[in-house]
């Protein structure tokens, strides 16, 4: 949020003649050129409030009797397998890039932390919609408490999980991360994540579409571009099939 204020506050000051800055006559050039950064910034903002407003929820009885696995629906690493086995007591997600203070939080971590349950409808672009209840620790708590770096400009998340021989990963930008229904889920419908629904963790991000809430949640890197991440397009989906890196909703 920070880089987006200071962007929105560079841009306005470039565009502002010193002599503006220092009379901003009330007629004339002057206030018209004034009136032009006044309506950037009012546009600014509410580009920027629609992009902050919540997806809808749900009431428990909407909710629908499954939700299906789509994509990976297991993972056979043995690492995986045993955290299966063993209720994920070793899962450590981690946190870093460009933060201040790398961290790795099990389960239990992750759990004593603030929580929210959301009731959200998930959209697939196969074609296929199901509303669910997912609760977990919000994303922007996670990078408030790792303390993310200025540089920063977007998050990507990594999955334990390949598909067709690559490594599923997803990103979002930074008004995404801080969006308050981006949560970090670990239990679905009340209960721990199934494996076919990415335990123990996976990402939802209400206002993006199916393909950007990434299951299998390893870790949670801070980034200034994701250029020379994979095939630089962002994610699993945008790499391999040219899905648009933003799927809003
Ligand atoms: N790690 C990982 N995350 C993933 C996928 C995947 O294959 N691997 N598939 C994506 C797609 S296309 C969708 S629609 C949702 C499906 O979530 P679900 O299996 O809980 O229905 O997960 C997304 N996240
Ligand atoms: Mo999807």
């Amino acid at each position: 949020m920070t880089e987006i204020k200071r962007r929105t506050l560079l841009a306005g000051m470039a565009a502002l003649p010193a002599a503006a800055c220092s009379e901003i006559a009330d007629t004339g050039p002057a206030r018209s050129l004034f009136e032009t950064v006044e309506g950037w910034h009012r546009g600014a903002h509410r580009a920027l409030a629609a992009r902050q407003a919540l997806a809808p929820e749900y009431a428990p009885d909407e909710r629908s009797p499954d939700i299906r696995g789509n994509g990976s629906i297991s993972v056979d690493t043995p690492e995986y397998r045993e955290g299966l086995a063993n209720g994920f007591a070793d899962w450590r997600l981690a946190v870093g890039g460009l933060v201040d203070t790398p961290l790795r939080l099990g389960l239990d971590e992750l759990k004593a932390l603030p929580q929210r349950t959301q009731i959200t409808r998930h959209d697939c672009v196969e074609g296929w919609s199901a509303i669910a209840e997912w609760t977990g620790p919000q994303l922007s708590a996670l990078l408030d408490m790792a303390g993310v770096r200025e540089e920063a400009n977007f998050v990507i998340f990594r999955c334990a999980d390949t598909l067709y021989g690559r490594p599923y990963y997803e990103s979002v930008d930074m008004v995404d991360a801080y969006h308050p229904q981006t949560i970090i889920a670990h239990a679905l419908n009340g209960e721990p994540l199934p494996e076919k629904n990415g335990a123990p963790l996976r990402m939802r991000i209400e206002r993006q579409l199916g393909y950007k809430h990434a299951k299998y949640l390893t870790g949670i890197e801070a980034v200034a571009s994701f250029e020379d991440i994979y095939d630089g397009k962002g994610g699993y989906w945008e790499d391999t099939n040219g899905y648009q890196w933003y799927a809003g909703i």
